[in-house]
């Protein structure tokens, strides 16, 4: 990258951030050269991700919150990062930016990005890691991630995030609040949007009761369940973070002021408890692993003879090799390794 664009980026440039960010979408080797220069500058950022049903009213939640800090006293600049991870067939990303008011998009401390790389190299994830340490290092200090809640993908998504925001709405039937398990436990603020629909305060109670189940079940305070391989667990504190159930009207803009308490104040407990540090370590182990993982496959494949795999391919089709006996012939086969 040269030196005058990344001057640019640091300077606020807002081109020079899309150029940026192109290069880094494309995976083009001034991408990666752009990531490499920038990490340094990286670290500082609030990633908050904001998950939940399709339709449920993240853009909306997402657009509030914006204005909201834009109206704060020491305006944070905000960047967005709507993660659509929806088919080709429905458009994909543009429908992630559908209710978002233009004047958001004329506030030069406000940068909107949308995403639809589903099949990018890395995955979803890398991805908006890779969003994510651009926007930091364009000293963007709020960086606010929408996904819709669907799978894993997107549980890898908010996974990055310091801060979760779960959404969901009234009215939404047992049988698809019990599928929400999984969800909620990985949320750090719950939020019941559409509160101006009937069973509001039903929904409320409905996941307080859930959180509670929750917490009697597991003794230990991190619900971000740390993965085997992973050493540093989540620090037990003094005061566990208790994940707070909100009710907000996102298109009224109402709870949208005691949402941004709750992010705010989850912030401070990450970085007392240690959390915070603990969770960039995290993630940045992550980020290792992923890149090992592609650069093997990378190797890998590009060592390997023109056909092979389809041979051995068609031989497994065929029932003369197993799976596993032809991932093994693959890999000795190849010179990349
Ligand atoms: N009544 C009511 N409608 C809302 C509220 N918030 C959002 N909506 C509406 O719900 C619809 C979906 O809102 P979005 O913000 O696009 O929801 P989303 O979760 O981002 O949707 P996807 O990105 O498509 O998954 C829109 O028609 C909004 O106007 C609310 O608080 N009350
Ligand atoms: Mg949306």
């Amino acid at each position: 990258m040269s030196t005058e664009l990344l001057e640019n980026l640091k300077k606020g440039d807002r081109l020079a951030l899309s150029r940026i960010l192109s290069q880094v979408e494309s995976q083009s080797e001034a991408g990666s050269q752009a990531l490499e220069a920038l990490f340094p500058f990286t670290g500082k950022a609030h990633k908050v991700g904001i998950t939940g049903a399709p339709g449920a009213g993240k853009s909306s939640l997402v657009n509030a919150l914006a204005h909201q800090l834009r109206r704060q006293q020491d305006a944070p600049r905000v960047a967005i990062i709507a993660v659509d991870p929806t088919s080709p067939f429905t458009g994909g990303a543009l429908l992630g930016d559908r209710v978002r008011m233009p004047d958001l998009q004329q506030d030069p401390g406000v940068f909107i990005r949308s995403m639809a790389t589903r099949g990018a190299l890395g995955g979803l994830a890398a991805a908006t890691e890779a969003f994510s340490q651009v926007f930091d290092a364009a000293g963007y200090d709020i960086i606010l991630i929408e996904t819709v809640g669907a799978g894993q993908a997107e549980v890898d998504v908010v996974n990055l995030a310091h801060t979760t925001i779960v959404v969901d709405t009234p009215g939404t039937g047992d049988d698809i609040q019990s599928i929400k398990a999984g969800i909620l436990e990985i949320a750090d603020i719950l939020v019941v949007n559409k509160a101006d629909r009937p069973g509001a305060e039903q929904s409320v109670r409905y996941l307080q009761a859930m959180l509670e189940m929750g917490y009697s079940r597991s003794s230990t305070a991190g619900h971000h369940a740390p993965e085997a391989s992973i050493t540093e667990t989540l620090r037990e504190s003094t005061r566990p973070w208790v994940p707070p159930v909100l009710k907000t009207i996102a298109i009224e803009s109402q709870g949208i002021e005691e949402l941004l308490e709750a992010m705010q104040a989850h912030r401070c407990y990450l970085i007392e408890s240690g959390n915070w540090q603990v969770k960039e370590r995290q993630a940045l182990q992550k980020a290792i692993q992923r890149a090992i993982a592609q650069n093997l496959i990378n190797r890998w494949q590009e060592g390997l003879s023109p056909g092979l795999f389809e041979e051995t391919l068609q031989a497994v089709v065929e029932r003369k090799m197993s799976p596993e006996s032809a991932a093994q012939y693959l890999l000795e086969a190849s010179q990349g390794l």
